[in-house]
């Protein structure tokens, strides 16, 4: 059934856990892209649309700080993100794709698989068919972020006053989807590039940086 899905040759995407330096990368990606004149879109997920943005507050707020509120069961959490996604790619990823732009977006499918199913142990099938039905849509470049659970988590600690409801997750969790975004990137070779996180925000720049320049290269820009 996925054999079906778009896999657009300027769409790209940034994944990886938390405190991997997706902003640096985003930036060296954007900056990269530009050298091929082309108009560059840069977005995020959950969000990206007035909609999706209001999707994410519900997705985030981190709930179980107030008694009177009732937990986000996984399942939701789910649909949720592909609801943000379905209109995220309709208003604003499709539009900027048929214009003839490049859009860089920071996390997409690939972290559905890794946190909902990896993480809260949702059936990956499940997620295969909203991807198909929802969404439809690829990129055919994947920047995966990688960086130990532990350090990720020490360069984000005391950044916000509230850690969001997901950041509140235990360091099991975050290890599941670590490892599902890895087992993801050996499986399909073409379309990630692992980027090694821990090095200084520079190195990893300037290597995000030459991987999509090599990767415009090989596609003849
Ligand atoms: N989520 C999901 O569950 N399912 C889905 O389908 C989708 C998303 C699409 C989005 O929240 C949450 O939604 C996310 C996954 C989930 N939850 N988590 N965890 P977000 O967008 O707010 O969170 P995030 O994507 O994880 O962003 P982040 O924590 O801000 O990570 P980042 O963008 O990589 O961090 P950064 O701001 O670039 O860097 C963080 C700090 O580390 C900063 O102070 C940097 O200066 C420092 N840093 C970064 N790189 C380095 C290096 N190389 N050396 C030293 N210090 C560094």
């Amino acid at each position: 059934m996925t054999e079906a899905i778009l896999q657009h040759p300027r769409f790209i995407t940034l994944e990886g856990g938390e405190g991997v330096g997706k902003s640096t990368a985003l930036s060296a990606a954007r900056d990269a892209l530009q050298q091929s004149g082309r108009e560059v879109l840069l977005t995020r997920e959950p969000g990206g649309t007035p909609v999706a943005e209001r999707i994410r507050i519900l997705l985030l707020e981190n709930r179980a700080a107030r008694s009177d509120d009732e937990p986000l069961a996984p399942e939701t959490e789910l649909l949720l993100m592909f609801a943000a996604r379905a209109q995220h790619v309709r208003e604003v990823i499709r539009p900027a794709l048929q214009r003839g732009a490049f859009v860089i977006c920071d996390r997409f499918s690939d972290s559905s698989y890794a946190y909902q199913g990896a993480g809260r142990g949702l059936d990956p099938d499940w997620i295969a068919d909203l991807e198909y039905r929802a969404v439809g849509l690829r990129p055919s470049l994947t920047l995966l972020l990688d960086l130990d659970v532990r350090e990720g988590r020490a360069r984000t600690r005391g950044r916000d006053l509230w850690p969001d409801r997901i950041e509140s997750e235990r360091d099991d969790f975050f290890e599941r989807v670590r490892e599902n975004f890895l087992r993801r990137a050996a499986a399909e070779p073409e379309r990630f590039r692992v980027v090694d996180a821990a090095k200084p925000l520079h190195n990893v720049a300037h290597m995000v940086s030459a991987l999509v320049l090599e990767w415009m290269d090989s596609r003849g820009r």
